[in-house]
C-alpha cells in the first residue's frame, strides 16, 4: 500500500473509532431514551448499529463539512445521524421479506438475533432517532438544520433510497435495462452518500454552486461504491465480506459486472474516480482527503 493510502486508511479508521463511541454513547444516552423504552428494543437498536461497519458516511460528512471549514460538534451529530439511518437500512434489507439474509458484519442479522418484528421496530426507532438528531444538532444554525432534515427525508425517501430498494427488488420479477440498473443503484446506494457530502456543504453555509459541486462528487462515488459492491459480490468470499457472497448472481439479478466484465468495471472505475477528483480541484490540497476517499471506495476488499 503507497504511504498516502497508508495515511488515509489511519485517518478512516480513527474516525471509524470516534463514530462509534459517539453512537454508543447516543444509543446509552437517557436524553433520547426515556424510562418507558422497551429495553429490548434498544437491545436490538444497539444491535443493529453498533459494533461493525466501515462507518464512511460519517467521514463522508466530517470531510466534506472541514473542505468549507464548518467547526464544532454539528458535523459529527449529522455524522451520527446518518449512520444510524443507513443502519436502520441494512437492519430491513436483511429481513426475510427483503434480502433475508442471516449474517451481517460477521454477526447475526438483528431478525436473527431477536425476532422480525422487533427488527422492524428497531430499524423504524434508528430512523426516527436519525431525525431527531438532525433537528437538535449542536451549533447549527436552525435554518442549515430544516436544509438538512429536508435533503436527508429527501434522499432518504421514496425519491431516493427507498425508492431505489423497491425497484431493486422489483427488477427479481422483471430485469431491469442498464438505464434502469444505473438509476436503481443511484437511488439504493447513492442518495445516501450524495447527502453525506452535500451535508458538508450545507453544515458550512457554502454557496448553491459548491453544494451542487459537493452533491456532484457524492453522485460520483454512490456510482463507484455500488460498482465496487457489485464487484466484492461477484469475487470475494462470505468471510472477508461479513455476509453472504454471490447473492445478486444466486438470483440473476443483473449487475454491470455481471453484464460487462471485470475489465470494464474497473475501467469504469477508474473513469469514476477521475471525475470525482476533478470535482475536488477546484479545492486544492484540502481536498486531498476526499479524493483519496473516493479511491477508497473504487478499491476496496471489504
Ligand atoms: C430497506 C429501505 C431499505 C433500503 C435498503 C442499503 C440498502 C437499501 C440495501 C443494502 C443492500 C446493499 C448490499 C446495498 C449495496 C450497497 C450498500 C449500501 C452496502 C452496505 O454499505 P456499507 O458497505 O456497509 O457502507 P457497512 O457495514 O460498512 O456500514
Amino acid at each position: 500500500m503507497s504511504e498516502r493510502a497508508a495515511a488515509f486508511e489511519a485517518r478512516f479508521s480513527a474516525a471509524a473509532g470516534e463514530t462509534e463511541a459517539r453512537l454508543a454513547a447516543i444509543l446509552a444516552d437517557g436524553s433520547h431514551f426515556v424510562e418507558g423504552t422497551p429495553q429490548t428494543l434498544l437491545a436490538a437498536m444497539r444491535h443493529g448499529a453498533l459494533g461493525g461497519g466501515k462507518r464512511l458516511r460519517p467521514f463522508l460528512v466530517a470531510e466534506s463539512a472541514s473542505l468549507f471549514g464548518a467547526v464544532g460538534d454539528g458535523p459529527a451529530q449529522i455524522g451520527a445521524a446518518l449512520e444510524l439511518l443507513h443502519c436502520y437500512s441494512l437492519v430491513h434489507d436483511d429481513l426475510p421479506a427483503m434480502d433475508d439474509d442471516d449474517m451481517r458484519r460477521g454477526r447475526p442479522t438483528v431478525h436473527r438475533a431477536y425476532d422480525e418484528a422487533t427488527a422492524i421496530l428497531a430499524g423504524d426507532a434508528l430512523l426516527t432517532l436519525a431525525f431527531a438528531l438532525v433537528a437538535d444538532a449542536p451549533g447549527v444554525p436552525p435554518e442549515s438544520r430544516v436544509a438538512l432534515v429536508a435533503a436527508l427525508a429527501s434522499e432518504a425517501g421514496a425519491a431516493g433510497m427507498v425508492g431505489g430498494q423497491a425497484l431493486d427488488l422489483a427488477a427479481e420479477a422483471r430485469s431491469l435495462d442498464e438505464d434502469e440498473i444505473a438509476r436503481m443503484q443511484a437511488m439504493k446506494t447513492g442518495a445516501l452518500l450524495t447527502f453525506a457530502c452535500e451535508a458538508g456543504a450545507i453544515l458550512a453555509g457554502a454557496s448553491s454552486a459548491d453544494r451542487a459541486r459537493l452533491r456532484h462528487f457524492g453522485q460520483a462515488i454512490g456510482l463507484a461504491f455500488q460498482l465496487a459492491d457489485d464487484l466484492l459480490d461477484e469475487t470475494a468470499d462470505a468471510a472477508t465480506l461479513g455476509k453472504a457472497a454471490g447473492k445478486d448472481r444466486g438470483r440473476g439479478k443483473k449487475t454491470l459486472p455481471a453484464l460487462h466484465g471485470v475489465d470494464w468495471t474497473r475501467a469504469r472505475l477508474a473513469a469514476l474516480v477521475a471525475e470525482a477528483e476533478a470535482l475536488l480541484s477546484p479545492f486544492g490540497e484540502r481536498g486531498d482527503t476526499l479524493a483519496a476517499a473516493a479511491r477508497f471506495i473504487a478499491n476496496r476488499d471489504r
